[in-house]
Formats: structure tokens, C-alpha cells, sequence
């Protein structure tokens, strides 16, 4: 399972503020907590901000690379801004591996971003909506994402840098939706040999929902059993991650043992939490 870090988001207050003051110890802290967490790449995107958008991607991109070399996934739905900010990113960090994201499996958007993630050596998520919008069918999810996956392919992105959003909706807006989300990952899994990523922006599901955390583990279970391996997060959430360590096991994705928990960290490198050391004594 690949963990994306979703805080260092300007949808935050606290980080668009960072952002607008240019307070680099704020996205230092956040940046930290989420890497204690096990963070693997770090999304970055800078919300609602006022000022120069490509100089605010720049800014936080150089701010998060102070405390680790981890990739970096930059985060718009605007393409030009994308167009503008990876070049820009990459010129200033050469060695830091980028990630796109997103680009929809519209012509305007392919065209323009799918090129770029070739050029320079990102990899690019595509999600499964075109110009018309999120698809109210599982069938037109998978069609998209089709289209994206071979576009892609042809421009010579290899498989592994091409992740595919099956687009997660709030559920208390669109109950629906969760299980279209579910359903076009297995079946996208299944049609394509070898398989790109699977990732979606799992805290979309409970935005202004009152149990937004157990939604947010409850779901990325479910779609953990249908195939996915990468997901935008809260990396500090720990209910959320142990839940997420816990299919995996139950998936047989992990090997078992007692304290499989405190293994996942010891594997990643982490430093095991004073908590887990106080229950390992009880
Ligand atoms: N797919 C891809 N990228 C994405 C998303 C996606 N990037 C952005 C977003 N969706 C994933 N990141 C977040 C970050 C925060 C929230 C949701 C998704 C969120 N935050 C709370 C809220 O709005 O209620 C708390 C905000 C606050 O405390 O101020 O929901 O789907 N590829």
C-alpha cells in the first residue's frame, strides 16, 4: 500500500496561512507527523491561497523537501497550473520524483499533461471522468480510465508510474457512488495485465459528514479487498492506518505475526511509538 499524505492541503486553514506567511515551520511539523505516520509520498496542494499559484507550488514543494526526499505529488484540478508548476518544481529539486496529479481522461487535459509526465520522469494519476464530468455508471468509470491508461501507455509512461482515480464523492451527496468507486477498481484490475495503480482521495467520502473518521477506515478497507494500493490519507490518523495494516494482513498482502503492527513500522523504517512499546508490556 502506497500512503499519499492528503494534510499539506491549502483546504486546511492552518496550511493556507502557512502558505500566505510563508511559515515554514508549520508545513515542517505537519510534513513530520505525517511521515511519523508513514507517509510514502507527500501531496502537496495549495487550496484556495491568494498570490502567484506556480511561486506558492514551488515555495511548499522546497519547504516539504527540507525534511524529506520523498516524492512529491502536486496536486490541482487546474492543467495550466500543472503545465506551469512541475517544470518549475523539477527544475528546482532534479533528483525528487513528482506526481501529477490529476488529469482526466478528457482530450484538453491528456494532451496537455501526459506529455509533461513523460518529459520529466513523473508519475501521473488519470482519473475516470472526461469532459462530462464524474460518470453516473460504473461502465463509463472504466471507459475512461481506458482511455487514460492507453494514452498513457503510448507516450511511454511506464506502468508503474500510472496510478488510476476511480473518483471517491461524499456520501452523504452521493450514496450511491461508493460501490461504482469499488466495482471499476476490480474491474479495471482485472481487464488490464499487468495493472496500473489504484488510488483514490479516500477523505472525500466523509466531507461534512459527523463520523468522517470510521467512514474514511471503513471504506479504505472495502476498497483495499477490491484491489486498491494507494491512497490519499491522513497518515497521522492511527485508527485509519491499523485498519489499513489489518486488511492487508487479512488479505495476505503482509505476512502475519503477533505484533504484525509494530513489524509494518520496524519494515518502513519508523520509529515504534511509545504507545506501542506501553502495550507490548501489558
Ligand atoms: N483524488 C486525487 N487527488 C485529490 C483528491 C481525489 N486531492 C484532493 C482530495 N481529493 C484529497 N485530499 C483531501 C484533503 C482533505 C479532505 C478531503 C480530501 C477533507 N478535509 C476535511 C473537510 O473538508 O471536511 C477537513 C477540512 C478542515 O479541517 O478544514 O475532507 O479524490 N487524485
Amino acid at each position: 500500500m502506497i500512503i499519499f499524505s492528503e494534510r499539506i492541503n491549502g483546504m486546511y486553514r492552518d496550511v493556507r496561512g502557512a502558505i500566505a506567511e510563508r511559515n515554514k515551520s508549520v508545513i515542517h511539523q505537519l510534513a513530520e507527523a505525517q511521515l511519523a505516520g508513514g507517509a510514502d509520498v507527500m501531496d502537496i496542494n495549495i487550496g484556495p491561497t491568494k498570490g502567484d499559484p506556480v511561486e506558492h507550488f514551488v515555495w511548499l514543494a522546497q519547504t516539504v523537501h527540507e525534511v524529506t526526499d520523498k516524492p512529491l505529488s502536486l496536486d490541482s484540478a487546474k492543467a495550466d497550473l500543472l503545465v506551469q508548476a512541475v517544470p518549475r518544481v523539477k527544475e528546482a529539486l532534479p533528483d525528487t520524483k513528482l506526481v501529477i496529479n490529476s488529469c482526466t481522461a478528457a482530450p484538453q487535459y491528456m494532451e496537455k499533461l501526459i506529455p509533461l509526465a513523460a518529459a520529466t520522469g513523473s508519475a501521473i494519476i488519470g482519473l475516470t471522468m472526461d469532459q462530462e464530468g464524474v460518470p453516473g455508471n460504473v461502465e463509463k468509470r472504466i471507459e475512461c480510465g481506458a482511455t487514460f491508461l492507453m494514452t498513457a501507455l503510448e507516450a511511454g509512461i511506464p506502468i508503474d508510474d500510472i496510478y488510476m482515480d476511480t473518483i471517491v464523492l461524499p456520501v452523504n451527496a452521493a450514496m450511491k457512488q461508493q460501490v461504482h468507486v469499488i466495482e471499476a477498481i476490480r474491474q479495471l484490475a482485472i481487464v488490464n495485465d499487468p495493472p496500473p495503480r489504484f488510488i483514490v482521495g479516500l477523505s472525500n467520502v466523509s466531507t461534512k459528514c459527523l463520523k468522517n473518521r470510521l467512514l474514511n477506515r471503513t471504506f479504505l478497507v472495502m476498497c483495499l479487498a477490491s484491489g486498491l494500493n494507494a491512497a490519499i490519507v491522513d497518515a497521522a490518523d492511527r485508527d485509519l492506518v491499523e485498519a489499513m495494516i489489518t486488511a492487508e494482513i487479512l488479505l495476505g498482502k503482509q505476512l502475519y505475526s503477533d505484533d504484525y503492527i509494530k513489524a509494518w513500522r520496524m519494515q518502513k523504517g519508523l520509529p515504534v511509538s511509545a504507545e506501542a512499546a506501553e502495550a507490548e508490556v501489558v
